[in-house]
C-alpha cells in the first residue's frame, strides 16, 4: 500500500485565517493552495463569506478557511459577513491572525485580538506585505504584537511574492491533529463552480469600478449549460442598487461591461480550461441588500 495513504499517519484540519480587510488573506491562501479559490482586489471587504481552500502537504490535508475580513459592521451585509469570519474561526483547530504589517495595528486587529483574548483562544500571527517595510519596523510589530501573549508563532511573508510560506506550511502541516483526510485528495475548494464563476465577475467589478460602487453590486449565476462542442454557456446577472449604478457599469455604448465580462470570461477558460460564452445582465434591485435570497445564495446568515 502506498505510504500516504496509509490512515493511520493521515493528518487532516482546518485552518482559519482572520484578520483587517485587505490584510491579504485571500492572497496568501490562493498562492499556497496554487490556484485562485478567493478572489482578490485592492480594495477591503472583498471576500464576502467563508471560502476554503484545500492543499495536500505530504501526509497531511491543510483546509485553510478563508474568512471575510473582519471590521465594525454598518449593514446587514456588513452583519453577515463579520458573523461568518468569526464562524469559520470558532470551528477551526488553528486560528490565524494575518496582519499588513505596512499597516500595523489597526483598530480592526485590535478587535480581533481582544476577542481571541475574551474567546481564550491562541492564535498564530502571520505578518504580511513586508516586502512593504523596513525590517526594524518589522521586528518592532512583531514585538509589540506578542507582548498580547495570544500568539504561539510568529511568522513573516509577503503573500505577493509567496516569500515565506512555505515556512509556514510545513509547520502547520506537522501540527494537524491525526485523522483521514476530508476531502479528495485533488479537491481545492468547497465553492460549486456556479459560485466560482460569479465570485470571478465580481472580482472583476472590484478591480473597474471605483470607490464605492462595487459595494452596491452582488453577482449571481443563473444558467450554467455545458455545450455538445465542449464549451460552457454561462449567464450571470449583476444587481445594483440604482439606476445611476446601473448606467456606470455599463459604460458608455455598454463598453465598461463588455470589458468587464470579457476580462472575467478569459479567467473562467482560464480556470476551466474550456471555451465560455459568459452573458452578464445588469439589474436594478434597490432592497437586494436586504433581500434574503441574496444572502441564502451565498450561504451567509440573514439574521446576522
Ligand atoms: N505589497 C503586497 N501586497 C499584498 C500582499 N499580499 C496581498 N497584497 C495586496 O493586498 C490587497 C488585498 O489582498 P486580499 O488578499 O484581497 O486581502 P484580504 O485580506 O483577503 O481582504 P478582504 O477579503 O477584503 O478581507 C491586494 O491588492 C493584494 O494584491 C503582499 O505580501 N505584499
Ligand atoms: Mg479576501
Amino acid at each position: 500500500m502506498n505510504d500516504l495513504n496509509d490512515l493511520s499517519t493521515q493528518r487532516a484540519g482546518f485552518v482559519a485565517f482572520v484578520g483587517a480587510p485587505n490584510a491579504g488573506k485571500s492572497t496568501a491562501i490562493n498562492y499556497m493552495v496554487g490556484t485562485k479559490v478567493s478572489i482578490v482586489s485592492p480594495k477591503v471587504q472583498t471576500t464576502r463569506t467563508r471560502v476554503l481552500g484545500i492543499m495536500m502537504k505530504d501526509h497531511s490535508q491543510i483546509i485553510f478557511v478563508d474568512t471575510p475580513g473582519i471590521f465594525a459592521p454598518k449593514r446587514r451585509l456588513d452583519r453577515a459577513m463579520v458573523a461568518a469570519a468569526w464562524g469559520g474561526a470558532a470551528d477551526a483547530d488553528f486560528i490565524v491572525v494575518l496582519v499588513d504589517a505596512k499597516r500595523g495595528i489597526c483598530k480592526e486587529t485590535r478587535n480581533i485580538i481582544d476577542t481571541l483574548k475574551d474567546q481564550k483562544r491562541k492564535a498564530i500571527l502571520i505578518l504580511n506585505k513586508i516586502d512593504l517595510v523596513e525590517k526594524g519596523a518589522l521586528l518592532e510589530l512583531a514585538h509589540t504584537l506578542n507582548e498580547e501573549e495570544i500568539f504561539t508563532d510568529t511568522f513573516m511573508v509577503s503573500a505577493k511574492k509567496g516569500d515565506g510560506l512555505d515556512h509556514f506550511v510545513d509547520f502547520i502541516a506537522g501540527k494537524l491533529p491525526q485523522g483521514p483526510w476530508l476531502f479528495p485528495e485533488d479537491q481545492v475548494s468547497d465553492m460549486p463552480e456556479r459560485l466560482l464563476a460569479a465570485e470571478i465577475t465580481r472580482e472583476q467589478l472590484y478591480l473597474k469600478l471605483r470607490q464605492e460602487l462595487p459595494y452596491s453590486t452582488t453577482v449571481e449565476t443563473e444558467t450554467w449549460e455545458e455545450k455538445q462542442d465542449g464549451s460552457i454557456k454561462i449567464e450571470q446577472v449583476v444587481y445594483v442598487a440604482r439606476d445611476g449604478q446601473k448606467k456606470i457599469i455599463l459604460g458608455k455604448g455598454g463598453q465598461q461591461i463588455k470589458a468587464i465580462g470579457a476580462n472575467a470570461r478569459r479567467e473562467l477558460e482560464e480556470i476551466m480550461d474550456c471555451r465560455v460564452h459568459l452573458f452578464l445582465f445588469v439589474k436594478v434591485r434597490d432592497k437586494w441588500g436586504d433581500d434574503p435570497e441574496r444572502f441564502s445564495y451565498w450561504g451567509l446568515d440573514y439574521n446576522a
